[in-house]
């Protein structure tokens, strides 16, 4: 072994050296977001975490993802609400007319992550009863958004007569975003998270 070799290895060991130090400052400055506030974009290979959605709040999918973002924002949008007595449809507008209700309820998320907020909007069953919807009966709950699993959800009477599930259309005392839910969403006492419906479309009475 010469000079040379000798020379040469060490040349590697610091370019190893020099790599090393490299790769840790770099995994050091994307998870640092989990504990300085302005690191958090650059937060990559954290456990999803509460707090990183719009309106301090989790986000499980995104309006973009559900490909709801334009129908979501239409003008257009309304709730068709179907019962025994009829069909009602109700623009954001009307649904803010309504007497508004306000309930402090967690979204419990299998993910692992639960996080309470306030939510405020109009009474289920309130709509309920402008259809003629009967005390017992099961609703069908559809989202906007064209698939996936979490599109339409049953919710029988026992949720969705309870004076806490909501039509959501604000959290926190802001209007909803995009990303929650708006223009409304369900929110209801004691369901897990898969079945608090964002970007809803209709609720029918189901025949009983
Ligand atoms: N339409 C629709 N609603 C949905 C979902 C979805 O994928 N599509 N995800 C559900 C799940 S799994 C959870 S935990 C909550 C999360 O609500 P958030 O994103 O407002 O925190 O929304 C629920 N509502
Ligand atoms: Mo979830």
């Amino acid at each position: 072994m010469n000079a040379d070799d000798d020379r040469e290895r060490l040349v590697s060991r610091r370019v190893l050296l020099g790599t090393i130090a490299v790769s840790s400052a770099t995994l050091v400055l994307f998870t640092a977001g989990q504990s300085f506030s302005w690191l958090a974009p650059l937060n990559l290979f954290a456990p999803r975490v509460q707090g990183l959605g719009p309106q301090s709040l989790p986000v499980n999918k995104t309006a973009r993802d559900a490909g709801v973002e334009r129908t979501a924002r239409s003008a257009d949008w309304t709730l068709t609400v179907h019962g025994p007595d009829g069909v009602v449809e109700f623009s954001r507008t009307d649904l803010e007319g309504l007497p508004q209700t306000s309930a402090t309820l967690p979204i419990a998320c299998v993910e692992g992550w639960s996080t309470s907020a306030e939510w405020s909007g109009v009474r289920l069953r309130d709509l309920l009863d402008l259809v003629g919807g009967p005390t017992g009966a099961t609703v069908r709950i559809s989202s906007l958004q064209p698939r996936g699993p979490y599109r339409v959800t049953l919710m029988g009477p026992e949720f969705a007569r309870d004076p806490s599930t909501l039509v959501a259309l604000r959290v926190n005392g802001q209007s909803l975003d995009l990303d929650h839910g708006y223009p409304a969403r369900i929110i209801a006492p004691g369901r897990p998270g898969v079945l608090q419906t964002k970007w809803l479309t209709s609720i029918e009475v189901m025949p009983a």
